[in-house]
C-alpha cells in the first residue's frame, strides 16, 4: 500500500467523521496525519514491517492514526472506515463542496430527504423539496442550486501548466486596464504546485470597479460567481475558478504573503508573529501594545512582512510547512531553468518522436542547452516502433557524424530508453547497452504487477553496470494513473549504493519524481536528472515544469546532474 492511499484513506475516514458531526479535534487529527503521511519520503509499510512505533516520530502523526496506518498496512482496509461508509454513502461527501453548506446541513439533507448525489439534490432543489426542511428556506435553495455547479467542477484540480496559460493570459488582460497598478498571481499557482484547484489574483488599483468591469470581461467567463467590495470570483467555461481581490498598497505585500500561503505555512507564521507581540494577517503586520491597540508596522512589500519576523522572503515554492523554517537562516539556492544544461530525455522519429534527429537537436541549441541525449524507445515498446539493436547502431553512428560537425561547443550523448522488461532483465543486450553514452532504465509494461515484483524489475535495473539512471521511477500519471506499486525507499537505496541517477520527468502529467521525493534523494545525495522525454521540440520547453518541481523538493544546481558542464557529467557517468 502506498503512502498516497494510506493518506486518501485517512482523509476519506476525516470526511466522513466530519459528516457524521464528529469532534472535530479527531477529524483534524485525521487530516494532519494525512497530510503528514502524504509528504512522507520513507514507506509507511516499511515503517510498520520494521517498528511501527517509529510512526509516532513523524510529526503529526498521533496514536490512533498510527494505529489505523498499522491496521490498513497489516490487513489492506480499514474497519473503521467500511462502517463509516455503511453509515454515510461516499457520494454523499460531494455535498460538503457546496460553498457554505456545512456537514451538519449535509448530513440532514441525507438523513430527513435520503439525498446521496449532487444530481439528487438539484433534483430536490428545484421541486422545492429542500425549503420545507427545518433550518433550510428558500434562499438556502437558491444558494444551494448555484453552488452544485461550482461543487461539481471543484472536483477537478489541472496542471500547473494548464493553471500556467490561463494565469498569464489574465495577468496580460488585467495589465492592460489603466486602473491597475500592481499585479500578482498568489496561491498554489505561485507555490508551483503540480496541480491548482483556483487561480488567486491580486490587484491593487485606483479604481475598484474598473479592474472588476475587466475581470468580468476575460475570455471565456460563464458565470460570475460573487462580486463584493474587494472580492470578486469568476468560472470559465472550462470549470476553472478565479479569485481577485482587489488591496490597498500598503496591504499589498501582505495581501501576496498571506494569498500565496500555503495554509499551514500562514499558521506557523500567524504563531511566531504571536510570539512577538506581533499580530499578522491579510492587511498587515501589527504591532499589539498593552492597551491592546494595534500599530501597523509593515505589509506594502513581501520582504518587509517576513523581516519583522527576522525571516526571509521564502521562495514560494517552499512554503508548504515542511523544512522551510528550519532552513531559514541558511536558505537553499534553488534550481533555476538558466542552471539548465543539457536535456537527457527525448525520443525522435526513429521511434514515437514527431521531430527528426537533426530537428531536435537544433531546437536544443536554439534553447541554450549545450547537450543532449537521443533517447528513443527500445524494441519491446512495438506500439511506438521501439529499436531493435541494428537500429539502434545505425542511430549512433549517425549521432557520431552529427557530432563531427558540431564541433565543440553542442554534443548529442547516445542514449536509449530501454524498457524494464515483465519478467526482469533490459530489452537490449549488455553488449549494445555498453556502447551507449546514457541509458535509460523504464518500466512501460507490467505495471499492476505486485510491490515485489516492480521493486525487483527496478532494482534488476539499476544492478545493471551499463544503466545510467532510472527514468519516471514511480510510473504515476497525475490524474490518470497511480503510481505502480513500488518500493522507493529500497529503489533510493539502491541508486545511492551503485551511484545511479534518479530522473525528475519534467512533463507536466508525470512529474515523476514528486518533490517529496526528489528530497528525500537529495539527503541521500544521489544526482537528480531534470528531463522533458520531449516526444516534440515544443515539448522541450516543458524543462520549466520540472524546474518548479525541483524547487519544491529543494534541489539546487549542484543536486541536479544536468546542470553540471559536460566533462563533470561524463566523468560521474554511472554507466561509465
Ligand atoms: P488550490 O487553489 O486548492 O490549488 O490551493 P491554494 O493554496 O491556492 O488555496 P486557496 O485558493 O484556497 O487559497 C489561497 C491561499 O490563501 C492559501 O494558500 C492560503 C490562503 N488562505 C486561504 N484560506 C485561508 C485560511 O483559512 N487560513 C489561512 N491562514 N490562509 C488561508
Ligand atoms: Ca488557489
Ligand atoms: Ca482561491
Ligand atoms: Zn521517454
Amino acid at each position: 500500500m502506498t503512502n498516497g492511499q494510506i493518506a486518501d484513506s485517512l482523509d476519506l475516514v476525516a470526511d466522513l467523521l466530519e459528516f457524521t458531526g464528529a469532534n472535530m479535534f479527531r477529524v483534524r487529527a485525521y487530516r494532519n496525519g494525512a497530510r503528514a503521511i502524504r509528504d512522507l519520503p520513507e514507506s509507511v509499510t516499511s515503517i510498520v514491517a520494521d517498528d511501527p512505533q517509529r510512526l509516532l516520530d513523524i510529526d503529526g502523526v498521533g496514536k490512533s492514526v498510527c494505529e489505523k496506518c498499522v491496521v490498513l498496512v497489516e490487513t489492506g482496509e480499514l474497519p473503521q472506515l467500511n462502517d463509516l461508509l455503511q453509515q454515510v454513502p461516499r457520494t454523499v461527501l460531494e455535498m460538503l463542496r457546496i460553498p457554505n453548506l456545512g456537514p451538519r446541513k449535509a448530513a440532514a439533507l441525507y438523513n430527513e430527504l435520503g439525498i446521496q448525489t449532487l444530481e439528487q439534490l438539484q433534483a430536490a432543489c428545484e421541486e422545492g423539496r429542500v425549503r420545507q426542511l427545518k433550518g433550510f428556506g428558500e434562499k438556502t435553495e437558491a444558494v444551494i442550486l448555484k453552488g452544485i455547479a461550482i461543487a461539481e467542477s471543484a472536483s477537478r484540480r489541472i496542471y500547473w501548466s494548464t493553471a500556467n496559460d490561463y494565469a498569464q493570459a489574465m495577468k496580460q488582460h488585467l495589465e492592460a486596464c489603466v486602473a491597475v497598478r500592481k499585479i500578482e498571481l498568489a496561491g498554489s499557482y505561485r507555490r508551483g504546485r503540480e496541480t491548482i484547484g483556483d487561480l488567486d489574483v491580486l490587484v491593487v488599483a485606483d479604481e475598484v470597479n474598473e479592474v472588476m468591469d475587466r475581470f468580468a470581461d476575460f475570455a471565456g467567463v460563464a458565470d460570475i460567481i460573487v462580486r463584493g467590495e474587494t472580492k470578486m470570483s469568476v468560472r470559465l467555461e472550462s470549470g476553472l475558478q478565479i479569485d481577485l481581490r482587489v488591496v490597498a498598497d500598503e496591504s499589498f505585500g501582505a495581501a501576496l504573503q498571506y494569498f500565496t500561503g500555503s495554509k499551514d505555512h500562514n499558521v506557523i507564521l500567524r504563531g511566531m508573529a504571536k510570539q512577538q507581540g506581533l499580530k499578522i494577517n491579510e492587511y498587515g503586520v501589527y504591532r499589539v501594545h498593552d492597551d491592546g491597540a494595534e500599530e501597523y508596522i509593515a505589509g506594502a512589500c513581501e520582504k518587509d512582512v517576513y523581516a519583522t519576523l527576522q525571516l526571509p522572503v521564502f521562495p514560494p515554492e517552499l512554503r508548504e510547512a515542511r523544512r522551510e523554517f528550519e532552513w531559514a537562516d541558511d536558505l537553499p539556492d534553488l534550481l533555476t531553468l538558466a542552471d539548465v544544461r543539457g536535456d537527457l530525455h527525448m525520443h525522435t522519429t526513429a521511434s514515437d518522436g514527431k521531430a527528426a534527429l537533426e530537428e531536435m537537436v537544433a531546437a536544443a541549441r536554439q534553447r541554450g542547452l549545450r547537450y543532449i541525449a537521443i533517447t528513443d524507445h527500445s524494441q519491446r515498446v512495438s506500439m511506438a516502433n521501439g529499436l531493435d539493436p541494428p537500429r539502434l547502431l545505425a542511430q549512433w553512428e549517425q549521432i557520431d557524424e552529427l557530432n563531427a560537425r558540431l564541433g565543440d561547443d553542442f554534443r548529442v550523448l547516445k542514449g536509449i530508453e530501454c524498457d524494464i522488461l515483465e519478467a526482469g532483465g533490459m530489452d537490449l543486450p549488455d553488449d549494445v547497452l555498453s556502447q551507449a553514452d546514457w541509458v535509460l532504465a523504464s518500466v512501460h509494461y507490467g505495471q499492476s504487477q505486485s510491490r515485489e515484483q516492480i521493486t525487483e524489475r527496478i532494482l534488476g535495473a539499476i544492478e545493471n553496470p551499463h544503466v545510467s539512471c532510472i527514468a519516471h521511477p514511480t510510473g504515476r500519471l497525475i490524474n490518470r494513473r497511480d503510481a505502480y506499486e513500488v518500493n522507493m525507499e529500497a529503489v533510493l537505496q539502491a541508486a545511492r549504493d551503485r551511484g545511479k541517477f534518479l530522473e525528475l520527468n519534467a512533463s507536466p502529467a508525470r512529474l515523476d519524481l514528486h518533490d517529496g521525493h526528489c528530497a528525500a534523494a537529495k539527503e541521500l545525495g544521489i544526482p537528480i536528472v531534470v528531463s522533458t522525454d520531449a516526444h516534440s521540440i515544443k515539448r522541450l520547453d516543458d524543462m520549466q515544469y520540472g524546474v518548479l518541481q525541483a524547487r519544491r523538493g529543494g534541489l539546487t544546481p549542484a543536486d541536479v546532474a544536468n546542470t553540471w558542464p559536460l566533462d563533470r557529467l561524463l566523468e560521474q557517468l554511472p554507466n561509465r
